[in-house]
């Protein structure tokens, strides 16, 4: 049996096999994508020219760190694919994200990408989405209406304030983020869209027909690509 650890190294060099040379790729964040970038940059000191349009400051430094060269989503023309993490992926493709708080950038990443792949080990798995709280990324002004109304909509059990180390968690855009707790997520489109209706709200961590492949390690060594 692998650790969890070497499950997610698995995951992050098969798919660095899809980084081809010349690309220019969307790099997305978290545990899996850190393994990611670190086979990219052994690659690249080989001499494997790729560009990466990172998803948050934490990949920044990693991917600087590790030698990849970076742009952003303005310089490049195309984005053949996007590689991210996930906090919860469904049989359908739909993702839960955004609870190292980087969705805002990961989904406007992913968004500019002609396929998103997601990597992550196979307990992010799951039948049907909820057991993960969503987060949801606010703006800080008046962000206790937006809880009021996730609430009075009954939607979710729960919300709280992201926080850390006793201070509310700031985003990368300045933003506050709302974890919200379901029992299960039926129909992940018309929760997205109700959510993303509330002002204040700057966008969710649901990741609708977004994902074109996941690449799943699994505890036995086994690498699967679920198309
Ligand atoms: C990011 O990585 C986030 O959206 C997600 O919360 C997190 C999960 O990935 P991992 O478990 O690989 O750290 O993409």
């Amino acid at each position: 049996m692998l650790s969890s650890e070497e499950v997610k190294k698995n995951a992050g060099v098969f798919a660095a096999d899809l980084v081809k040379n010349g690309m220019n790729f969307g790099l997305g964040t978290g545990s899996t994508v850190y393994w990611l970038i670190r086979e990219l940059g052994v690659r690249v000191s080989q001499g494997l020219e790729i560009r990466a349009v990172p998803t948050s400051a934490q990949t920044v430094s990693l991917a600087l760190e590790a030698g990849i060269p970076l742009t952003d989503l303005d310089q490049v023309a195309q984005l053949p694919i996007a590689i991210d993490g996930a906090d919860e992926i469904d049989p359908q493709g739909q993702l839960i994200k955004g609870g190292g708080g980087a969705l805002l950038q990961e989904k406007i990443v992913a968004a500019a990408a002609e396929k998103m792949i997601v990597i992550a080990d196979g307990s992010k798995y799951v039948s049907q989405l909820g057991r993960f709280p969503l987060p949801v990324e606010v703006i800080r002004f008046g962000y206790k209406q937006v809880m009021r109304r996730l609430l009075d909509a009954g939607i979710c059990r729960s919300v709280k304030l992201r926080e850390k180390n006793g201070t509310p968690f700031i985003t990368d855009h300045q933003h506050y983020i709302l974890d919200c707790q379901f029992d299960h997520i039926d129909d992940a489109p018309a929760i997205n869209t109700f959510i993303r209706n509330i002002t204040g709200v700057v966008e969710t961590g649901l990741f609708v027909r977004m994902a074109s492949s996941a690449i799943i390690g699994h505890s036995d060594g086994r690498v699967e690509t679920i198309n």
